[in-house]
């Protein structure tokens, strides 16, 4: 068996992006003991070493993190609730929320776009998105007809360039959307990451999982 092939039951393979969750997950390793050794800002490396022969790290676009960890490619894995509605969760065990890289997820307009006439009077609404289920359950169950346009990143322009009516999109301190004369219209959801456990993973390597999900649920209790 390679050193590399995740089913080596000693092995660990985290999944973590670069930035915020990565920075927040940080030191709920510590509290696991597991020092990751290499820095994902600096180097240009995607495997990451740590302190622990047996752990690494993985460095992937948030929104791939629930996909290494649900085909096994990763035992485990940090991800927003927003990546994750998105995803579905198939395959993914969610022990814990971690309560970290918080933000809600918000409906905003251009100011000066009357939304709620425009919801009231029933027209289609356009709505530019990188979360287009989580927008069309949210205008579903209001009984909202949208036309959604799926955007990758950047929907903060999509209003101000004529490609919608409104953006559904992550906030947390509002600055974006100030900068680009947006305002919030709606809050859909709080969002927050979650940690997520591939399941066969969970059966064959319990024994060095559990630890690690028991330090991960005191540390991000005591940080609440
Ligand atoms: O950047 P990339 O396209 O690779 O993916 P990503 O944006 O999903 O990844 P990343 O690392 O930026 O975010 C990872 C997770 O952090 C998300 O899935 C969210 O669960 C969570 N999170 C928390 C946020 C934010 N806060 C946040 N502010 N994700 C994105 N943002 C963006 C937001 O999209 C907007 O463009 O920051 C901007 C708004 O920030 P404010 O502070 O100006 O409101
Ligand atoms: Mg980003």
């Amino acid at each position: 068996m390679s050193a590399f092939n995740s089913q080596a039951n000693s092995q660990l393979i985290l999944a973590l992006s670069k930035g915020r969750i990565f920075e927040d997950t940080l030191p709920l390793l510590e509290a696991a003991g597991i020092i990751v050794t290499e820095n994902p800002e600096t180097s240009r490396k995607l495997i990451l070493a740590t302190n622990d022969p047996d752990v690494r790290v993985i460095i992937v676009r948030a929104s791939d993190v629930p996909t290494y960890v649900q085909h096994g490619a990763a035992d485990f894995g940090v991800a927003g609730k927003d990546v994750l509605l998105e995803h579905g969760g198939e395959g993914l065990y969610q022990p814990i929320d971690l309560n970290i890289a918080a933000c809600r997820m918000s409906v905003a307009v251009k100011a000066g776009f009357d939304y709620e006439t425009a919801v009231r009077q029933g027209a289609r609404l356009r709505v530019a998105t990188k979360f287009v289920n989580t927008a069309r359950e949210h205008f579903a169950a209001k009984g909202v007809h949208v036309d959604l346009i799926k955007l990758y990143g950047s929907m903060e322009l999509a209003p101000l360039v004529g490609l919608s009516d409104a953006i559904v999109d992550v906030v947390s301190t509002g600055n974006t959307l100030r900068a680009n004369h947006l305002v919030e219209v709606e809050e859909i959801m709080d969002i927050s990451s979650r940690l997520i456990v591939n399941q066969a993973a969970l059966k064959l390597k319990r024994e060095r999982l559990q630890p690690i999900i028991e330090a991960f649920e005191r540390a991000s209790r005591k940080t609440q």
